[in-house]
């Protein structure tokens, strides 16, 4: 069909990554012509190197009723962007392609849960997840979700620079959903805050939090950057949103962890966050003392098997909402951090308390774009089996004799 043939034909294609500087350059620069010219290009690209990629899927996972959905709004907005190829730039072209994207942009913000209801039906449509299947999964997941990041990322800066009244511009400074001046500080205040309003509605009580900044010191930098004062912010070029989101989720599970493990009575220990600027990385640092974690437990916290879990019932009485601790919230800020070559870690002493890390790019010519490429890799990926333990465990070794000295 004529789909298959244009999904073949961009897929051949890889997705041009930009780096935060070329988003800023290019929403300072380029008029929306020019934009409208890479999106309907780009966009079919990154489209169609992720549908290909969905169709390696598992037959049993693709067989979803919630994956069959997903992919039809795909399909829908691939052939909604390729009506666009051959059109003139003309202004009544450029206004229908902003209207496009809008649209398309709308009929996506759902993905995140409607994958994770495919996830839920595989779950309880099998009585054991095969370990293969799990690997899939979150290797499916990691890539889908970045990609999504990614489209969403492109249609953001194209309607919020051009698309006029539709959606005014945030502040001055602000290069379509860029802060070339984030102050750090700022922004994990209000996620502070506003993770603290969930947490006090759910537990009547929430810790203190407790920022320092730190601007790397006894570095040649200093002398020649009045932004390394020890006490001026910390700024970087970034999507605030994207920050707010991970913090927010961070908070959550810290607050949470914090007054389960001292008891909603109890004076709680602060919630400690850390901001550093580094040459090379800019690390913001949270601490909390929430009884940590064992480590057998901390790689399911990324694990989109593991995580999913159904709804709790939801009542009006807002206190069975929990605060955290149910969907996607760790792995996609682990994403988003990623998105710009960044990282989020999670460090915990178990009995004691948990430190997580946010790492950013302190240079916004080294914050690239990380996109998946559809490739001979990935179909290999999905048709590999996981890979045979060659090191010893605790049951593996039980059925095993050992050769043991004393014979
Ligand atoms: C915990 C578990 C966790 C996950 C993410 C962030 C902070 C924390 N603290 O105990």
């Amino acid at each position: 069909s004529n789909i298959a043939k244009m999904l073949d034909f961009y897929s051949q294609f890889n997705p041009s990554p930009l780096s935060i500087k070329q988003f800023i350059d290019f929403g300072l620069r380029a008029c929306e012509r020019q934009s409208f010219l890479f999106l309907r290009k780009e966009l079919p690209v990154r489209l169609a190197n992720i549908m290909k990629e969905i169709a390696l899927l598992p037959e049993h996972l693709l067989r979803m009723p919630s994956v069959r959905t997903v992919n039809d709004w795909y399909v829908r907005s691939f052939r909604e962007i390729l009506e666009f190829e051959t059109a003139d730039g003309s202004p009544e072209t450029l206004s229908r392609f902003c209207q496009a994207l809008v649209k398309i942009r709308n009929r996506h913000s759902d993905v995140v849960q409607t994958m994770a209801q495919g996830v839920l039906e595989l779950k309880q449509s099998e009585t054991e997840v095969a370990a293969a299947t799990e690997h899939s999964v979150q290797y499916f997941l990691d890539r889908f979700y970045m990609s999504r990041i990614s489209i969403r990322m492109l249609i953001n800066q194209h309607t919020l620079l051009f698309g006029g009244a539709l959606e005014g511009p945030a502040s001055g400074r602000h290069v379509g959903c860029i802060d070339p001046q984030c102050d750090l500080a700022a922004v994990i205040g209000d996620a502070y805050e506003n993770a603290r309003f969930l947490c006090d509605q759910y537990y009547l009580t929430s810790p203190e939090l407790r920022v320092r900044q730190h601007n790397a010191d006894g570095c040649a930098l200093r002398a020649r950057c009045a932004e390394l004062e020890p006490d001026a912010p910390i700024r970087i070029v970034y999507v605030p949103s994207h920050l707010y989101h991970m913090l927010f989720e961070l908070f959550k599970n810290a607050m949470r962890a914090v007054v389960e493990h001292y008891g909603e009575a109890s004076a709680l220990p602060p919630i400690e966050v850390t901001v550093v600027r580094g040459r090379e990385d800019i690390c913001v640092k949270m601490s909390d003392r929430g009884g940590g974690i064992p480590r057998s437990q901390t790689d399911q916290l990324f694990n989109y098997m593991y995580s999913t879990a159904p709804q709790p019932p939801k009542s009006e009485d807002s206190h069975t909402v929990p605060l955290a601790g149910y969907g996607y919230g760790l792995p996609i800020s682990r994403l988003y951090a990623r998105y710009f070559h960044g990282d989020l870690n999670l460090l915990s002493c178990d009995g004691y308390g948990t430190d997580t890390i946010i790492y950013m790019k302190a240079l916004s010519n080294e914050a690239n774009e990380l996109l998946p490429i559809f490739n001979k890799t990935s179909t290999r990926f999905y048709r590999a089996s996981v890979p045979t333990c060659d090191w010893s465990n605790a049951s593996s070794s039980m059925g095993i004799r050992h050769i043991t000295t004393a014979s």
